[in-house]
């Protein structure tokens, strides 16, 4: 997964609520919304949740470190679910230490391999890799106004492409795949995805795209089908910028939203 910059997640504490409004738009769900679809939970569930859990954000020092902004970052997301949220003012061992001593529940910390929400009460732990993937679907299910029967490529068969194709098989689509490493087509178990080996000859074919590449700006306009909708998970985007913004309304990506708030709703389902 590629880690995430400061600048990739720059005002996005003070722009939630236009993004929201941008999300409802082209799905015709709310956020909220989308991370119970992908959770398989209600929203009663995720209401009783609200009011029964408080959650803390850990930042954490491993690895490369902290990235500015994103531990308030998960937290504004968070508290835009309705809970109760705050970030440890202390990191890693003594955040923990500090978040448990106050009491709170549902822990939210990422290194650089893994960035992960713990249950203290029920022991559940998600994992952002796969509540991005089924999120990502869950958001472009609304979008299809429907995925059952459709087919849809997913580029890109790591942690969040691989969570999407089967999610994809969950919601009755036929999933197809393309990836250049051999080795993680060879691993899939599942055989009733197909496998695309020339990505320029399947790109105009399908009408839902999941750009789960770690590979930046190389998607143009012109290489897509015509009424293509996409399902964009994190960075780096894989439109040119001249096609994200020719195609941006059938467009779904951010930096961190879908996925943190597909992982609180796992954490409690
Ligand atoms: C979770 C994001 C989504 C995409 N890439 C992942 C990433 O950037 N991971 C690294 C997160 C490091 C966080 C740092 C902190 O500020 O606590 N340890």
């Amino acid at each position: 997964m590629t880690r995430l910059t400061e600048n990739d997640i720059y005002g996005l504490s003070e722009e939630l609520i236009s993004y929201e409004r941008e999300l409802e738009a082209k799905t015709g769900m709310t956020l909220r919304e989308i991370a119970c679809s992908a959770a398989g939970i209600s929203h009663e569930k995720i209401k009783a949740a609200s009011e029964s859990y408080r959650v803390s954000v850990i930042p954490v020092t491993a690895g490369q470190g902290i990235i500015g902004g994103f531990a308030h970052s998960v937290a504004a997301i968070i508290a835009g679910l309705g809970f109760e949220v705050s970030v440890t003012g202390k990191t890693d061992v003594s955040g923990f230490f500090e978040a448990v001593s106050e009491g709170k529940e549902i822990i939210f910390m990422a290194d650089d391999e893994r960035f992960i929400a713990l249950n203290l009460r029920t022991k559940k732990i998600a994992d952002n890799g796969e509540a991005t993937g089924r999120g990502y679907i869950a958001a472009l299910n609304g979008m299809a106004k429907g995925l059952k029967g459709r087919e849809v490529l997913v580029l890109g068969y790591g942690q969040v492409g691989s969570k999407a194709a089967d999610y994809l098989l969950e919601l009755g689509a036929k999933a197809a795949i393309y990836d250049p490493d051999q080795s993680k087509i060879d691993a899939l178990s599942n055989r009733k995805i197909k496998v695309e080996k020339d990505l320029h000859h399947a790109l105009p074919y399908y009408p839902c795209l999941v750009d789960a590449s770690p590979a930046g700006a190389f998607l143009r306009k012109e290489f897509l089908h015509s009424e293509v909708l996409i399902a964009a998970p994190g960075v780096p985007l894989g439109l040119t910028p001249d096609a994200y913004h020719k195609l941006k309304d059938r467009v779904i990506h951010d930096p961190l939203q879908i996925g943190t708030a597909t992982m609180l709703a796992l954490a409690i389902s």
